[in-house]
């Protein structure tokens, strides 16, 4: 009974069938993508756990939107349908579109930072760190040390450590940091929730301050989820409502749609500030496209006005962390290493503990989630310090705490059977795990290397 009481608030009515591979099959396709999984084509893997994002499965309401597209360049319909949903779901006034999460945070970071500005945030992320140093800022991590900790049961990793950011004020004045950056289910942290105590905190320190609070809201509704069965005040309030509060804390959102809203494209700018709004819209017809369609179709802004409403459904979120709780704890029960507690959108394998052997500089979470790959057809992704990059004065490698594996769960996709066999696959990778090789780049781009960077095996 117990395993069950996450079930689907949905039924299955279209199926994308899949290739099973052989693992010689797997073995030269792996050297083929050197070694990394975002090389691989989607035709070689089984269970896609690469991300969460724009692979999310589209209710019959998202694809009957789809046809209610309304394609027009200027003003379409869809957008200020959307435009609405975002005020009604998330507060804010003034919305731009863009064409996914990257496309916001670029505008932001072109229209905030200067040269020689600080931006603090509750740990990097990949693309809006680069982007904050291409504007010529540097982020600052002002996360709680137990982020950084694969063991450590803390309720709400994502917090804010008020001690980092007030140091970081006296040393630099507030001058010089344009607004604080606060993701909502910190993705490189293992998907921890930041709490609306520490949230509230944050609201008062920025108006003390005078400084923005802006919020990467790609996974707001999990981190909503958290706080009802977390923090004893939220507990009779609904994902909905907990996520307007969140929202409603902020002056100015960026947003990925592509995780939480369940849309296979899109992402927008949103904000209160009427000044800001015109700036954002004088830069959007630059990068992106006109200011009311931005990056996107009318018919993908209908979808997602229609996946934002269906995002925040308590339901909806119970069997979403339901299902990764249910691989987590699977994990832990046959002794595999992973981030706890159970994180919002992925299962996170700790590879310095599976793979001891492998130092730091040989990229052992890159090693893992290839070895995965030709055990099973299962497709990770490394989350360590391939990911990390370099340090953009030094040079140097940043070389993280966190050396994990993210097996990221897309959303209404996968079911329970799936589960089971990624979680056999993991156990069988572990049990072999002497047999796994370090790496090392045969070729390593110069930002975002993750993506694109290639690797032989060492010995
Ligand atoms: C992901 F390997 N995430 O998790 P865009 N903020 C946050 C994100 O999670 C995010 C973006 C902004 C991805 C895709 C991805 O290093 C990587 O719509 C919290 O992807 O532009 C995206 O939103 C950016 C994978 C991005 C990566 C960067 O899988």
């Amino acid at each position: 009974m117990e395993k069950r009481s996450w079930a689907e608030p949905y039924k299955i009515k279209m199926v994308e069938l899949l290739k099973m591979t052989t693992r010689e099959e797997r073995e030269k396709a792996i050297i083929e993508a050197g070694f990394n999984t975002f090389l691989l084509k989607s035709d070689d893997v089984y269970i896609d756990l690469l991300t969460d994002s724009g692979c999310g499965a589209m209710s019959d309401q998202q694809w009957s939107a789809i046809m209610l597209g309304d394609e027009s360049y200027a003003g379409s319909r869809n957008f200020y349908h959307l435009r609405d949903t975002i005020e009604e779901y998330y507060s804010y006034k003034y919305t731009v579109p863009t064409h996914q999460g990257r496309g916001a945070e670029n505008i932001l970071s072109q229209i905030m930072i200067k040269p020689g500005d600080f931006v603090p945030g509750n740990m990097y992320f990949t693309t809006t760190r680069l982007h904050q140093e291409l504007a010529g800022g540097t982020f600052v991590d002002v996360i709680i040390d137990e982020a950084h900790q694969v063991d450590s049961h803390h309720p709400f990793k994502g917090n804010v450590d008020f001690s980092k950011l007030n140091k970081l004020l006296e040393e630099v004045g507030a001058e010089n940091i344009p607004y604080i950056c606060i993701a909502t289910c910190v993705n490189m942290a293992g998907g921890q929730p930041i709490s609306m105590d520490n949230l509230k905190q944050l609201r008062v320190w920025c108006d003390q301050h005078k400084i923005v609070l802006v919020h990467d809201m790609t996974r707001v509704a999990e981190n909503a989820f958290f706080i009802q069965q977390r923090e004893a005040a939220y507990a009779a309030k609904s994902v909905k409502e907990i996520v307007y509060e969140i929202c409603a804390l902020t002056d100015v959102a960026t947003m990925s749609s592509k995780k939480d809203a369940m849309v296979n494209i899109g992402g927008f700018l949103a904000m209160n500030d009427d000044k800001l709004y015109e700036k954002a819209c004088g830069l959007v017809v630059v990068y992106e496209g006109l200011h009311t369609y931005g990056g996107m179709a009318g018919r993908d802004m209908e979808a997602l006005a229609v996946g934002i409403k269906e995002s925040v459904q308590d339901e909806h979120m119970h069997a979403r962390i339901g299902q990764i709780e249910y691989l987590g704890e699977k994990l832990m029960a046959a002794g595999v290493p992973i981030v706890q507690p159970i994180g919002g959108h992925a299962v996170f394998l700790d590879a310095r503990k599976l793979l001891p052997h492998i130092p730091q500089e040989q990229y052992p979470a890159q090693a893992l989630s290839a070895a995965l790959y030709v055990e099973s057809g299962v497709r990770s992704m490394e989350r360590g310090i391939v990911s990390a990059g370099r340090n953009k004065e030094t040079g140097k490698n940043h070389a993280p705490a966190l050396e994990l594996v993210r097996l990221t769960i897309p959303r209404r996709v996968y079911t329970q059977a799936h589960m089971d066999v990624t979680a056999e696959s993991v156990i069988r990778v572990m049990e072999n795990a002497d047999k796994v090789k370090g790496l090392r780049f045969t070729y390593e781009p110069e930002v975002l290397r993750f993506f694109m960077g290639r690797f032989e095996e060492v010995g």
